[in-house]
């Protein structure tokens, strides 16, 4: 089995091509090639071009690993290794132009389910900040030479949380009473966009905590190894529940924020 900082360093070097063309695509202006789950839920030309790129990249690196992407679906491989890849996440974001959206591609071990799967290295690049964000299973999460370290604690005027919402309109209730629930536990609320920097940004410390329901595997598969590398913890709905919720934060807010944001107080 091939070693994970090996895994690791080639996603830093494909998500780093895979991120200066979605950058050099916006800047050349985005068109929308479909709606998906809902009209709010859109892909773009880019959204696709660069999934193929670092599918292209992969396949010629590792021809028998799998792959799962967003938008080319999925393809067993027979190595053990399935790649699993969000283009563009925060594909919203790079259609307004606004500068939050990353690049996400994630090495998983074993059967390509979320619920089984173990991440063993992983890459978030947004390509506008030039922030890459990396991990590796056991190696720790880094941004550049700076080993990443979750918040262990909120401080005393509260913890800064980020969440998400669904493209479903029907679903907007619900969220919106999570919200409700949590908020005793917070000094502010950020709504980012792209849950692989919302990830990313706990486990920087750049939030104290972040929940959102409903991801799919590619949206969380390299940020949840990220934080889980930097000293947090991460929870997922498991059993029959439609749309999971995901809860990730420090080990002094985590019990907190998963019985709020579950329902479960
Ligand atoms: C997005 C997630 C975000 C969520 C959005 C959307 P996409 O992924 O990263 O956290 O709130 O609804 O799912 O669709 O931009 O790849």
């Amino acid at each position: 089995m091939t070693a994970p900082a090996d895994l690791q360093q080639l996603a830093v070097e494909i998500a780093r091509e895979a991120g200066e063309l979605a950058r050099r695509r916006r800047s050349e202006g985005v068109s929308i090639a479909a709606t998906k789950s809902a009209v709010a839920d859109i892909v773009t030309e880019a959204d696709r071009e660069v999934e193929q790129l670092i599918r292209d990249r992969l396949a010629r690196a590792r021809p028998d690993d799998g792959f799962l992407g967003e938008e080319s679906g999925a393809e067993r491989g027979t190595s053990g290794i399935t790649w699993v890849v969000d283009p563009i996440d925060g594909t919203v974001n790079y259609a307004y132009g606004i500068p939050s959206y990353a690049v996400s591609i994630a090495a998983v071990s074993g059967e390509p389910d979320p619920a089984t799967w173990d991440a063993v290295a992983g890459a978030v690049f947004n390509p506008v900040s030039g922030e890459l964000f990396r991990a590796a299973r056991g190696e720790g999460a880094w941004l550049g030479d700076e080993r990443l370290a979750v918040n262990a604690e909120p401080t005393a005027a509260g913890a800064l949380l980020a969440t998400g919402f669904g493209y479903d309109p029907t679903t907007h209730a619900g969220d919106l009473a999570r919200v409700a629930r949590v908020m005793p536990l917070a000094r502010d609320l950020r709504r980012i966009g792209a849950a692989s920097l919302d990830f990313a940004f706990v486990a920087t410390g750049r939030l104290d905590g972040y929940f959102e329901p409903g991801l799919q595997p590619w949206d969380h598969a390299a940020g949840a190894l990220l934080v889980e590398e930097a000293g947090g913890r991460v929870w997922r709905e498991g059993g029959t529940a439609v749309r999971r919720l995901f809860v990730a934060a420090g080990p002094g807010l985590f019990d907190r924020l998963w019985r709020a944001a579950s329902g479960a107080e």
